[in-house]
């Protein structure tokens, strides 16, 4: 059976989590917690890395014990140290980690006292109400547990950016309506563009927080108020996402920015910088000692640490914290650059418009060119396998691999494409990928991306347009091609 780095990360991240349950040492629940995100973020199989005799303690955060764990993993699919633990500490416990106000102490106590192992014993027991009467847990934390029980029943998912995009829109205008208001932002994995979004992360600077907030839980699409208070609120609306609000002083405004925009790990890294200039930065600002230096802006934050500004596409601790260090970010690809689309359809195939129709709308783009596909059954959407994928770029009449992994997001998953192997054959044969621009598809994704370009291989941006109107989505291919950093010179739709 193939070990995906799926599984790998998702045996780590138990463990990790078990071990926490288990009183673990912080230090090295931490360090699986790293690795595990280390190998999640990894563009190649590590099963087939192990198979081929590479070396594991090479990779960033991973040692050589870690290695030898990993190995263990990829060859047999299962961790004994894992399986060990699971008959002290049952596995499903780490789930109820993720439930508000869950501390590992406290679920061990739960386990412990009541005798809870899941979700279900933790909903049973709730229903009861016997989590009230332990001692530190409260009636208030059995209500938020009831309650988040009942949310994730309904089935809590990530929002796909560009349905967030509109959810977004008409809240922040209606926000920015409120009197004594002066900023209203957008942060989180909103701002870094990530395909998908959890929740939604705003950011309002003024000088009395209660009236914003009033007004945001009166909003017309507030379904559950689910907390609400001077400095933050959240909210969930209708569509089924969930809104923070926080308000800050404008002295604050950038340092605010920065911690809400994230990554976690992004702001982490940043902070050890601070720690090592004896800076503390938080949301309120950098500090020596009591005094703010600065704040007021992210480029002030940054500055503090001997960082020049990094867009919020590249905050993911993918190497940016090393190359901003080194003055070596990318110099990001934007929709301007861009001088066709490579991938649309007509009325040829299944397209809704004519031809004249699309290259009418193209040039209100500001494009010089548009190419149109004929898609005879060339839909490499399905099972096709990386063989077939291969064999495809055989054909000297193949230029660009479209959409290559068929995800689509929030429905399927990625075929068993081996992209890094694509990505080879694709250099060997002088072929290009598509970076796939459709809001479901964002296909190839932000860390293919990035392997491509490290591999010298270009892509090409399209939409995959089948009616005038979408060919606005590039932009949603840009945000990605940035995540990926990809500079004008790695898209070969920025030529002439
Ligand atoms: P999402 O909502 O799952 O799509 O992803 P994010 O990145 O928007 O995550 P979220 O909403 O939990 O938090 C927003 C930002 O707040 C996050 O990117 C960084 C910051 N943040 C949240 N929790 C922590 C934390 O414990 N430590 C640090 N340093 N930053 C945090
Ligand atoms: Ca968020
Ligand atoms: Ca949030």
């Amino acid at each position: 059976m193939p070990v995906h780095n799926t599984d790998i990360t998702r045996i780590l991240s138990t463990l990790a989590d078990l071990l926490e349950i288990d009183h673990a040492n912080a230090f090295r629940v931490r360090a699986y917690r790293e690795v595990a995100r280390t190998v999640e973020s990894l563009p190649r199989n590590v099963a087939d890395l192990v198979a081929e005799g590479g070396k594991l303690d090479q990779l960033p955060a991973i040692g050589a014990s870690m290695a030898d764990k990993i190995r263990e993993i990829a060859e047999t699919g299962t961790l004994q140290q894992l399986e060990d633990l699971q008959q002290r500490v049952p596995s499903e416990l780490s789930e109820l980690l993720s439930l508000p106000g869950l501390s590992p102490k406290r679920v061990r106590t739960l386990h412990d006292e009541l005798g809870i192992d899941d979700r279900d014993d933790l909903q049973a027991a709730a229903g009861r109400g016997d989590i009230q009467k332990l001692e530190g847990l409260g009636l208030k934390t059995e209500q938020k547990l009831l309650a988040e029980l009942k949310k994730s029943q309904d089935g809590e998912k990530r929002l796909r950016l560009a349905e967030v995009e509109e959810i977004a829109a008409s809240l922040l205008s209606y926000l920015q309506q409120t009197d004594g208001v002066k900023r209203v932002v957008l942060a989180g994995s909103y701002r870094r563009r990530r395909a998908t979004v959890g929740d939604l992360d705003i950011l309002v600077t003024c000088k009395r927080g209660t009236p914003v907030m009033d007004r945001f839980v009166a909003y017309d699409e507030v379904q559950e108020v689910v907390s609400q208070g001077t400095t933050r609120s959240t909210v969930r609306l209708r569509s089924g996402l969930q809104v923070d609000l926080r308000v800050v002083p404008q002295v604050s405004c950038g340092a605010a920015l920065h911690y809400f925009t994230g990554s976690k790990q992004h702001n982490i890294a940043v902070r050890k910088l601070g720690v090592s200039k004896k800076l503390k930065i938080n949301e309120y600002g950098v500090f020596r000692g009591d005094d703010r230096i600065a704040g007021r802006t992210e480029e002030e934050v940054y500055e503090q640490v001997d960082l020049p500004y990094i867009a919020p596409e590249l905050r993911e601790a993918r190497g940016e914290i090393e190359a901003a260090r080194e003055d070596a970010l990318p110099g990001l690809i934007t929709r301007d650059d861009l001088r066709g689309d490579l991938h649309c359809h007509s009325k040829a195939s299944d397209g809704k418009h004519t031809l004249q129709e699309m290259a009418e709308a193209a040039r209100q783009q500001g494009y010089e060119y548009l190419a149109i596909t004929i898609h005879s059954k060339f839909d490499l959407s399905a099972q096709q396998q990386t063989q077939r994928v291969l064999r495809a770029m055989d054909n000297p009449h193949m230029n660009i691999l479209a959409h290559p992994t068929g995800r689509m997001l929030g429905k399927r998953g990625p075929h068993n494409l081996d992209v890094e192997r694509a990505l080879q054959a694709a250099r060997e044969r002088g072929c290009f990928l598509e970076v796939n621009a459709q809001p479901d598809r964002l296909d190839l994704n932000d860390v293919h991306c990035k392997l491509a370009k490290e591999m010298g291989v270009k892509l090409a941006l399209s939409t995959d347009s089948h009616t005038t109107s979408s060919l606005d989505s590039i932009r949603y291919g840009v945000d990605q091609a940035r995540r990926g950093w990809l500079e004008p010179d790695d898209v070969i739709n920025t030529r002439t």
